[in-house]
């Protein structure tokens, strides 16, 4: 999973991928790819004591000023989700900030919409149905509607997929604050939400520099500020539930692993993120939930007790299941 850090100038960008990294002389012109902390996988790690543990990373790009124009949104149309950084420590403007970025998001849409539009004029027919959609996305936008907003099908979003399109995209704004002297969010945040997006207050400042303290006294400066949770674990799991994603695990003496899914994959589904050949010999999936391994760590004992369920091709994977696939090719 990719995200694209954006906002406007001197917005607190660079600072919040540095407390991302963890260190403040981190490359920002580099991808920063972070772990997603998962106890499940911390548990099974201990448990196995296996010779490689995977989790699930987000890799980060910080995108350099000014971030929306077309040199630029490169970085923005390959990730999977676009972040705005708006800074509060300035005590700007938030929601006038955020309808600014949404404009600059959605008229590099239209430059792409229209140049496609103008060339599907010149090709001979066949494409009535790609330019009709692209009118209609075309509408939205000059209606200021960012295409997050619009009810797209599955096929037209397969037909407007490869045009990467920004304001297409999952959507996170963090307003970036210092410790005094935050502006209301209110509003902001209830706007945020209007248009499709998340809404989180970070204070990057801060958060760059407590990676400067040992990791067991962080936790009681966060609580300090009022924050339950680091900055970067509320991005991550923000990030998670925007881009609807849950963890299935693997586990075994080579291995234990975290694997990110759509939330209502189907256990063919699981089984193809695994290995092609997982799904082309598709038999049956083993699960045991996570809790279940967790109170009663053996196998063997769960398969006597009849705990582990045997699951079909059409089986929706949950959150923490931990999967076995049965195949044969
Ligand atoms: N007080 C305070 N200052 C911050 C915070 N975040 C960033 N700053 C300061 O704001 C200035 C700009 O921050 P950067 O992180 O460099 O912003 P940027 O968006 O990367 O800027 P450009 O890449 O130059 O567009 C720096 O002097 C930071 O120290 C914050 O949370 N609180
Ligand atoms: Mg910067």
């Amino acid at each position: 999973m990719k995200i694209a850090l954006a906002g406007q100038p001197g917005c607190g960008r660079s600072t919040l991928f540095k407390a991302l990294s963890g260190s403040s002389s981190a490359d920002t012109s580099k991808p920063l790819t972070v772990h997603v902390p998962d106890e499940r996988i911390d548990f099974l790690a201990e448990h196995w004591n296996p010779k490689s543990i995977v989790t699930a990373t987000v890799t980060f790009f910080d995108v350099p000023s000014p971030a929306f124009n077309p040199k630029n949104m490169g970085r923005i149309k390959e990730s999977s989700a676009v972040a705005y950084i708006l800074d509060n420590y300035a005590l700007g403007n938030l929601e006038e900030t955020f309808l600014q970025n949404e404009s600059e998001l959605m008229i590099s849409d239209l430059s792409i919409i229209e140049k496609r539009i103008a060339r599907l004029q010149k090709e001979s027919k066949g494409k009535l149905a790609e330019a009709q959609l692209l009118r209609r996305a075309m509408d939205s936008i000059e209606n200021e509607i960012p295409l997050r907003l619009v009810e797209f099908t599955e096929q037209e979003l397969d037909i407007l997929s490869p045009f990467s399109l920004a304001s297409l995209k999952p959507l996170l704004v963090v307003s970036n604050r210092a410790g005094e002297g935050v502006s209301d969010e209110t509003a902001a945040g209830e706007l945020v939400t209007r248009h499709g997006g998340a809404f989180l207050g970070i204070d990057s400042g801060f958060e760059l520099e407590l990676c400067d303290f040992p990791e067991e006294e962080r936790g009681e400066f966060l609580e300090s500020m009022g924050f339950a949770e680091s900055g970067k674990t509320r991005v991550l799991s923000a990030a998670y539930s925007l881009l609807d994603l849950i963890s299935f695990l693997t586990m075994g003496k080579d291995e234990v692993r975290a694997w990110p899914v759509k939330n209502g994959s189907t256990a063919l589904e699981a089984a193809g993120t695994i290995h092609s050949d997982l799904a082309r010999g598709f038999i049956r999936a083993q699960v045991i939930p996570f809790d279940l391994f967790k109170t009663t760590p053996d196998e063997a004992e769960l398969r006597k007790t009849g705990s582990t369920g045997l699951h079909g091709k059409e089986y929706i994977v949950q959150d923490g299941d931990i999967l076995e696939i049965k195949f044969s090719v």
